[in-house]
């Protein structure tokens, strides 16, 4: 790898570029950060979002701190704790973060070390998403063989694509890898309100790769797992905490209830940095991130002449609730599927990964 990933790369003068994700799926325009502001900028206002990417542009952001400062130790840490701080609840940004501050208080060459950093951390989430594929996909073939099945149909909530982490994603790389190997497969996408990261990003890789889909509102999921029209969920995740608690995109827990009152497997897809192995009761320790009422309030799209508009959908004066995540406990879940394997929602399974 050279500093090259799919939602993310260094550009010939060394600044980052992004892809800009507010824009999908209508306009596909990048962004380029050349300070560590313009990076907590950049997760803050969600130019780039999901766990997995915002732990990578966050250790890339610590790469252009030391740009910016020369290698002033002092001023990168004092400076690094913006970034961390960008968002509250995907504990890759405070991994990749304090990761990478390790490397600043050791080294002799700051800069050169920052950027090698960064890009083996990028490296390491690609080799990650690719194992997560793989036995993601095994498991997929195993309930194919079980239940006889010709086709399979996956349901999935929010984007964990490669939008989402580097460089197959997280709950879509076994989905890419069932492609790869030739499995008809066919995607339900929740649209996942209220930023519809489903329905405007993981529709817009799926439809990229030429995956079967089809968007459903949020609350169509249920249904679906009652008629048997769902053979599986994956997810993606922003912490999960000691006790196998996780953290996702909000509606996930909702989900979750569904599948177990259907007897559907309900997996969640992530690289092991995505454990909190400090935090012990998920649903009690996790802080969620409250976000602006406008998200609930406004949308966005195109009009019928393809032009981007905003509009509103609420009466003015109408208050909105917005929390950005919920978490659905351990006891709904059937496996996590990581990159060290498959792994039991509790306490003494997740442990052995520390
Ligand atoms: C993103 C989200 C994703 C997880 C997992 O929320 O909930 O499902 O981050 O993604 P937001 P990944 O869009 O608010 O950041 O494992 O691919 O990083």
């Amino acid at each position: 790898m050279h500093g090259t990933y799919k939602p993310l790369w260094l550009d010939n003068n060394g600044d980052l570029e992004v892809i800009d994700q507010r824009y999908l799926p209508f306009e596909k325009k990048t962004r380029i950060l050349h300070t560590g502001a313009d990076v907590s900028q950049a997760i803050t206002d969600m130019t780039v979002r999901g766990a997995g990417v915002i732990g990578n542009v966050a250790a890339f952001g610590v790469y252009l701190l030391a740009r910016e400062y020369a290698g002033d130790k002092t001023k990168i840490t004092e400076q690094a704790q913006i970034i961390r701080a960008s968002r509250p609840t995907a504990v890759n940004l405070m991994w990749a973060v304090d990761r990478m501050l390790q490397v600043v208080a050791q080294s002799q060459h700051v800069i050169a070390d920052c950027k090698a950093e960064a890009i083996q951390i990028c490296d390491e989430d690609v080799l990650r998403t690719q194992d997560i594929g793989r036995i993601g996909c095994d498991i997929i073939e195993d309930i194919m063989q079980r239940k006889a099945l010709t086709s399979f149909n996956i349901l999935t909530h929010c984007n964990a694509g490669w939008l989402g982490i580097v460089d197959s994603g997280s709950a879509l790389a076994p989905i890419y890898e069932a492609q790869r190997r030739g499995i008809p497969i066919h995607v339900w996408v929740d649209e996942t309100r209220p930023r519809n990261q489903g329905a405007s990003l993981t529709a817009w890789e799926l439809l990229d790769a030429g995956i079967q889909h089809t968007i459903i509102p949020d609350n169509t999921g249920g249904h679906l797992m009652q008629q048997g029209m769902v053979d599986m969920v994956i997810t993606g995740a922003d912490r999960v905490a000691l006790n196998g608690d996780a953290a996702n995109k909000i509606g996930t827990y909702l989900k979750a209830l569904a599948a177990k009152d259907n007897d559907v497997p309900f997996y969640i897809a992530l690289p092991t940095n995505t454990f909190d192995f400090a935090c012990q009761n998920g649903v009690k320790d996790i802080s969620i991130e409250m976000r602006s009422e406008d998200e609930v309030h406004m949308m966005r799209g195109v009009d019928e002449h393809g032009l981007p508009q905003i509009i509103r959908i609420t009466p003015e004066g109408t208050k909105a609730a917005n929390y950005g995540f919920d978490v659905t406990p351990a006891r709904l879940i059937t496996a996590f599927i990581t990159e060290a394997g498959c792994i039991t929602p509790n306490k003494t399974a997740i442990s052995r990964l520390k």
